[in-house]
């Protein structure tokens, strides 16, 4: 690592005086995670304001040699976005620019650090939606979700972030700009690179502005709550509705979430009974989809049902879901993992890994909860020390047992590098670690992060 004084010019020079993050205090919320579980001391915070600052930043890096963590809201749940310790943390959140919706290609192109919230504000205002939706809006920024090809709520209907990407600008380590931003969605010369930046984690290079997809707004909605005995139950009453074609969005949880939740939240049990699982399905449509999603739920296995088509419903009702993370993380300091299953394998899962964690790791307190048609479910365990790895340990192999994978839409991260050869085979991580000598032979780029330190 570098001292902050063998820069060649001072960072204050590239970006300005209040843009270089040095002392502990102004440093602090960019070197802990959301968690609090990973976190560690950067050498500096640099906030660059535009694409041209970013790739003068990232030379005086490369010059010396200093380790770069980028880093958009500080939403990421895998350790992947704060320091481990001395590295420059390079901060997008200044890159907030947006242009006027291309309404006619259904496009638009955004700064890295725009929010996902307030991109959706602005296609809405043109008329138009983004495909991509998830509980953390308000902070998590464009960027960083193409870095970790976030999923959702509503990978089902549209796929996850390198589905919506049209086109990307990114910053090599070396301080070169990859700018491929004119909106053509037929542009098969030579490797996707675009694609290939997505879902990397911030290894490859550091993502300036994105070009995205737009999808048409849906205004109709409907969410049924229902109480299911088991997750058979759930995924028989998910391929009822899947068949309307308006389904948007399946969501699965159990007891244990609520429970959390309405503790922490004050909300009310949905139910006047308490249920084992729960499944929440929202349908979306040009006209109103309620009639047809109570007509496909008639006859299926629930033990209880609301509806709602308005808006604070349909809010009160996803309340259930969305406040899982927060109710979690209000309980203490959470290992999160966030699989996938093959659909036949789910209800097996959701039981064998709640059995084995009660052999295995007893005073682990399991909860899980997730998207049910993409068989993505988010294993949080409460109870364990951080460094405490038994649990992730056993349900990842168990994962792995069921053909299923280990890291479903937060990414590896630092948090499951020692796990990653549970899934792919070591030709497989050769051929992804020469990707990476290719874009960043120096390492410089989050160092650890996939592959381990
Ligand atoms: C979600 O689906 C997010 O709400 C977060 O992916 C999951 O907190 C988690 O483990
Ligand atoms: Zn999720």
């Amino acid at each position: 690592m570098t001292e902050p004084g063998n820069f060649a010019i001072a960072p204050e020079q590239i970006v300005g005086p209040a843009h270089v993050l040095t002392d502990a205090e102004a440093r602090a919320s960019y070197e802990t995670d959301w968690t609090r579980r990973y976190h560690g001391t950067a050498q500096l915070v640099v906030r660059p304001g535009s694409t041209a600052e970013v790739a003068a930043v990232l030379r005086l890096c490369s010059e010396v040699s200093a380790a770069v963590v980028p880093q958009g809201g500080n939403t990421g749940l895998v350790g992947g976005g704060v320091p481990r310790g001395g590295e420059v943390v390079l901060s997008l959140t200044r890159l907030d620019a947006m242009q006027t919706v291309d309404a006619e290609a259904t496009q638009v192109t955004v700064g890295a650090g725009v929010t996902l919230a307030r991109l959706q504000d602005h296609v809405r205002g043109a008329g138009l939606a983004f495909g991509v939706d998830l509980a953390s809006r308000g902070s998590a920024t464009i960027g960083g979700m193409i870095a970790t090809n976030a999923g959702g709520i509503h990978v089902l209907h549209y796929g996850g972030m390198r589905a919506q990407l049209v086109g990307i600008e990114a910053v090599r380590a070396d301080g070169a700009v990859l700018r491929r931003l004119p909106g053509l969605t037929k542009d098969n010369t030579g490797y996707d690179l675009p694609g290939l930046i997505a879902g990397s984690e911030g290894t490859l290079a550091v993502i300036t502005a994105a070009r995205l997809k737009l999808v048409s707004q849906l205004p109709q909605r409907a969410v049924a709550l229902l109480a299911v005995p088991d997750v058979s139950s759930a995924l028989n009453v998910l391929a009822r509705v899947r068949t309307l074609g308006s389904l948007d969005a399946a969501e699965l949880f159990f007891r244990e979430g609520v429970e959390l939740v309405c503790k922490h939240s004050g909300l009310p049990m949905p139910f006047g009974a308490s249920h084992a699982c729960y499944v929440l399905l929202e349908c979306a449509a040009p006209q109103d989809p309620l009639p047809d999603l109570a007509a496909a739920l008639e006859g299926a296995p629930f033990e209880d049902s609301a509806m709602a088509a308005d808006r604070p419903g349909r809010d009160a009702l996803w309340a259930y879901r969305e406040r899982h993370t927060e109710a979690i993380n209000a309980e203490g300091v959470p290992h999160k993992l966030d699989v996938a299953l093959p659909l036949a394998r789910l209800q097996e899962f959701a039981e064998g890994v709640r059995a084995r964690l009660a052999h295995a790791v007893p005073e682990a307190r399991a909860i899980l909860f997730g998207h049910a048609a993409d068989g993505n479910l988010h294993v949080n365990v409460l109870g364990l020390a951080a460094d405490d790895d038994r649990a992730t340990d056993t349900i990842l192999r168990y994962v792995a047992s069921l053909g299923g994978s280990i890291s479903a839409e937060h990414g590896i991260g630092i948090a499951k590098t020692r796990w990653l050869h549970l899934t792919r085979s070591a030709e497989e991580i050769a051929t992804m670690a020469a990707v990476k000598t290719a874009f960043d032979p120096a390492g410089l780029l989050n160092p650890g992060v996939i592959f381990g330190l």
